[in-house]
């Protein structure tokens, strides 16, 4: 007995919430992971997810919500500071995300990593069936991958990366580079999200472990194969489309638009709230167009959704301390009574004000200095079911190698970010519908369905080659 298909991944895909008689009970998360994953898992006979449901609950019993079968992993206090917030928050994301804020290197932190990857690898050797399939994700688990292939040869392990992998100039700092590059080792196909990714991991793989490699392979001493590739992620383009044209959508985005003040013009911008997003550059840029006179609060405003994240880290919450003072200054400057420059909302909203927010908005604004993906340009692209609308997206987002008819801007550079706004501002209605077309086209020919089946039918593959050549 055992599953044909296990999940691994830092969260379980379920919410805790407290239900009206007290007790506590789960709603299905928001986010496309789950959708993408929940009908590979039915082609697999259901499937299980292990993952960390939040909070030091110790207590939790295995348990099923939606049909989805979950098992919680619970993790002490200890745990949460330094696998999550210190090793994982604190050293790999801005490390990973090119050295946006200073990592922090600590061993305390490195021991409660390896620990936590140790527990989430042996429960998975648990779970699985034999020669089952389990699939890793992202940076927070980089070593169960090997520990894994170490308690269950038999297994097919795949891992995906949803954040950028960085080229060996930064990698090189970490005190651990070559624990986590054989920690991923242990998987047969390790997914990126672009092909820059997959060729930084197998050069650092060559210079660092000095493993034989060959394009998008390396050779393992043992005789194993490990395939390194790009699978863009994506959306569920029909789900978002379908949510964009719902009564309830169309009525709420009007009325968006009225509380407003019926602006020409609304910018929008909707980020978890974290220093990679360059939200302060944005919002410089756009403080500085209506100062500098190209349109005024009448004219345009600027809605900025910042949803609360890792708010125990102390980057994050010094981020929030100075994105607040910018927009009070900017709205205290640029505003007149009852037109604030910028609509500035700290909290999350469910998936229909998302929906609504995307449908009101003229122009959506995404500026990350580095992005995995980002799924929210996606979205965006997806409910302008109209054609009309213009994006501003970051070279350096990964949505930028698809979304080639957004307005591209280097985030560092304010001016033109200001000149990429103001044509998008003034850009005729024929223009705006080209290049939406285009970009509505790529996202529905390859939607997030499409990038778990071809990630499963890959790894599925790729250890089929294996197979074939330790028979030969
Ligand atoms: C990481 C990588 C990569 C946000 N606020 C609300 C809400 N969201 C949803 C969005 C979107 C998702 O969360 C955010 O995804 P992004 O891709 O934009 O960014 P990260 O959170 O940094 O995600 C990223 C991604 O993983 C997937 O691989 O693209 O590069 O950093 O789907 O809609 N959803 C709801 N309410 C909110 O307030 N319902």
């Amino acid at each position: 007995m055992g599953n044909d298909l296990v999940i691994v991944a830092n969260r379980l895909p379920v919410d805790r919430v407290t239900l009206p008689n007290g007790e506590t009970g789960w709603r299905r998360s928001p986010g496309g992971l789950v959708a993408a994953i929940e009908p590979v898992m039915r082609t697999h006979g259901g499937g299980v997810w292990i993952g960390w449901p939040g909070g030091t609950d110790q207590k939790l019993k295995p348990f099923e919500e939606d049909g989805l079968a979950l098992v919680p992993l619970s993790m002490t206090q200890d745990e949460i500071e330094g696998h999550y917030e210190g090793f994982a928050n604190g050293t790999l994301w801005p490390l990973y995300h090119d050295l946006v804020a200073k990592p922090e290197f600590h061993r305390e932190w490195w021991d409660e990593y390896v620990k936590v990857n140790r527990r989430f690898a042996e429960k998975a050797a648990d779970l699985a069936a034999k020669n089952a399939t389990v699939w890793v994700h992202d940076y927070q688990l980089q070593l169960v991958p090997q520990y894994l292939r170490e308690l269950r040869p038999d297994l097919r392990i795949g891992f995906y990366l949803h954040i950028p992998f960085p080229p060996a100039e930064l990698f090189q700092q970490l005190p651990w580079r070559r624990q986590l590059l054989e920690g991923l080792l242990g998987a047969d196909l390790v997914g990126f999200q672009l092909p820059g990714a997959a060729q930084n991991f197998v050069r650092l793989v060559r210079q660092r472990v000095g493993h034989k490699t060959h394009r998008d392979l390396v050779y393992l001493p043992d005789g194993r194969v490990v395939r390194a590739a790009a699978f863009p992620i994506s959306i569920d383009a029909a789900g978002f489309e379908d949510l964009a044209n719902s009564d309830q959508v169309v009525e709420r985005a009007k009325a968006l638009r009225e509380a407003l003040g019926s602006p020409r013009t609304i910018f929008l911008g909707i980020d978890r709230l974290d220093y990679t997003k360059g939200i302060y550059a944005r919002l410089r840029a756009f403080g500085e167009l209506i100062r500098d006179g190209h349109f005024d609060v009448e004219d345009a405003v600027f809605v900025q959704v910042a949803v609360p994240s890792r708010e125990q880290v102390e980057q994050y919450r010094l981020l929030r301390d100075e994105i607040e003072r910018l927009v009070g200054r900017l709205n205290g400057d640029l505003g007149r009574i009852g037109r604030p420059a910028i609509s500035y909302l700290h909290t999350s909203y469910p998936r229909e004000e998302m929906a609504a927010l995307y449908r009101a908005a003229d122009i959506m604004v995404v500026t990350p200095y580095r992005d995995g993906m980002n799924l929210v340009a996606k979205e965006y692209v997806a409910c302008r079911v109209e054609d009309d609308g213009a994006l501003v997206l970051s070279e350096f987002a990964g949505a930028a190698d698809e979304l080639r008819q957004a307005w591209l801007v280097n985030p560092y550079d304010i001016n033109g970010m200001k000149t990429a706004l103001l044509e998008a501002y003034q850009a005729e209605p024929k223009e705006l519908t080209r290049r939406m077309r285009a970009m509505r086209k790529q996202i529905r020919q390859h939607d997030v369905k499409a990038w778990a089946s071809s990630f499963m039918t890959e790894l599925e593959d790729q250890v089929h080659t294996d197979h074939q050549k330790v028979v030969r």
